[in-house]
């Protein structure tokens, strides 16, 4: 057990909150990542064939299901003549990391694939494929900003296996006429499912109870201790968007009174609204992070913040890690003045603070949220999709507008 153990096990009766109605008139904007489906693009015009000018400058990239080949060339492109044409007339897509291999046969099929993520010198690849790349696919383990994408004038789209687009410098790509897709709505079921998993499993202590019986303490040490309850409490919902309003209809079936945080009061939803997290986390037993990661919503989740949630409240993030201040998270676990964390992103992934690794009042989970077959496909299907349609010169799905 976690030294801090006093300061939560005991609980059990009515956790009375103070129930402050004041609001702060702050408004922070925190901008939804994604756009509706159904829009269309601003740069979907080019038809889905290689320029001849282009094609003469081909290389005869390695294939990813050739990994004998990118191997043998790794390293080598420097010195690398221009031979060889694309015999297909596929537009060259760069993907720079293999996010699923579903995803990467996908593409492979319709494009000529660049892998960057199998180059050992990137920027010698980057260079010999520059006047090549008409579109780039990443998600949130890759930055596309402005000095990746200086490097690539043919560059007409970006599409990322992501609803966050925090990684893509979607203002400059506007500057210059890229268009930036991202994959909304497959995702939000997963998302808000897993948040409710993480309320579950942070405040009845799930992970730990179930350590407990796989290690024999059961026996030895009797009882686990006692947990907290989460039916019936307020629920503080900090971003309402897709996946936030996801969230607030599986809480109502808990029986949770729902509160949110959003840049502005929402007409369409039956939730109490406030214009600021702190007074909304003075409000919540639990506070649950849905909103995208942006310069105003930057580590929104401060001491104040944590405080105000206290020692019996709990905190979920399914964000972005930068939403919250992570050493001030873990400061306030270590001294026991926040009950509990059920993280699922993190300041500098795939790196979680160590203090929390034992503390049993905290799940911690590497980035899951969207992580099932059934989504991921689905995401990767919209990937290539608004590819297809953007060569085709049809209206994209999901374009960030
Ligand atoms: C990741 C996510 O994209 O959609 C987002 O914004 O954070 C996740 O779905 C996923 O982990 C793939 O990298």
């Amino acid at each position: 057990m976690h030294a801090c153990i006093p300061c939560y096990h005991f609980v059990g009766v009515g956790l009375q909150r103070s129930k402050l109605r004041s609001l702060l008139p702050i408004v922070i904007s925190s901008s939804s990542p994604s756009s509706s489906p159904s829009s269309s693009s601003s740069s979907s015009s080019s038809s889905f064939s290689t320029p001849s000018s282009t094609i003469n400058r081909l290389l005869p990239i390695p294939s990813p299901r050739a990994p004998r080949v990118a191997q043998a060339t790794r390293g080598s492109f420097k010195n690398m003549a221009v031979k060889a044409a694309s015999p297909n007339g596929k537009p060259h897509v760069l993907m720079m990391a293999l996010l699923m291999p579903y995803l990467r046969d996908s593409l492979e099929s319709k494009f000529n694939l660049l892998p960057l993520w199998e180059q050992s010198n990137k920027d010698e690849y980057l260079a010999s494929v520059a006047d090549c790349v008409r579109a780039v696919v990443t998600s949130t383990n890759s930055v596309v900003d402005a000095k990746l994408l200086e490097k690539l004038p043919k560059v007409e789209i970006v599409s990322s296996f992501s609803v966050g687009t925090d990684k893509v410098d979607v203002a400059y790509c506007k500057e210059r006429g890229i268009a930036v897709t991202n994959t909304p709505d497959v995702l939000t079921d997963d998302c808000a499912d897993l948040a409710i998993a993480l309320l579950l499993t942070t405040m009845r202590q799930i992970c730990s109870a179930d350590r407990y019986v796989r290690k024999g303490c059961w026996p030895k040490q009797g009882d686990y201790p006692l947990s907290y309850k989460m039916s019936g409490k307020d629920l503080g919902i900090v971003g309402l968007g897709r996946i936030g309003k996801a969230v607030a209809k599986r809480a109502e079936a808990f029986g949770c009174k729902i509160k949110y945080y959003a840049r502005s009061d929402k007409k369409d939803v039956p939730y109490e609204y406030y214009g600021s997290v702190l007074e909304l986390a003075k409000n919540s037993d639990m506070l649950v992070v849905c909103c995208a990661f942006t310069k105003e919503t930057a580590k929104i989740i401060d001491k104040r913040v944590l405080d105000a949630l206290g020692p019996e409240g709990f905190l979920v993030n399914i964000s972005r890690g930068g939403v919250v201040d992570e050493p001030e998270l873990v400061k306030a676990l270590l001294e026991c003045r926040l009950g509990g964390a059920g993280l699922d992103v993190y300041e500098n992934e795939p790196h979680v603070p160590q203090e929390l690794w034992n503390m049993d009042n905290v799940v911690l989970l590497p980035h899951v949220a969207s992580g099932t077959l059934d989504t991921r496909r689905a995401m990767a299907d919209l990937v290539s999709g608004n590819l297809e349609a953007h060569f085709s010169g049809k209206p994209l799905f999901t374009p960030v507008t």
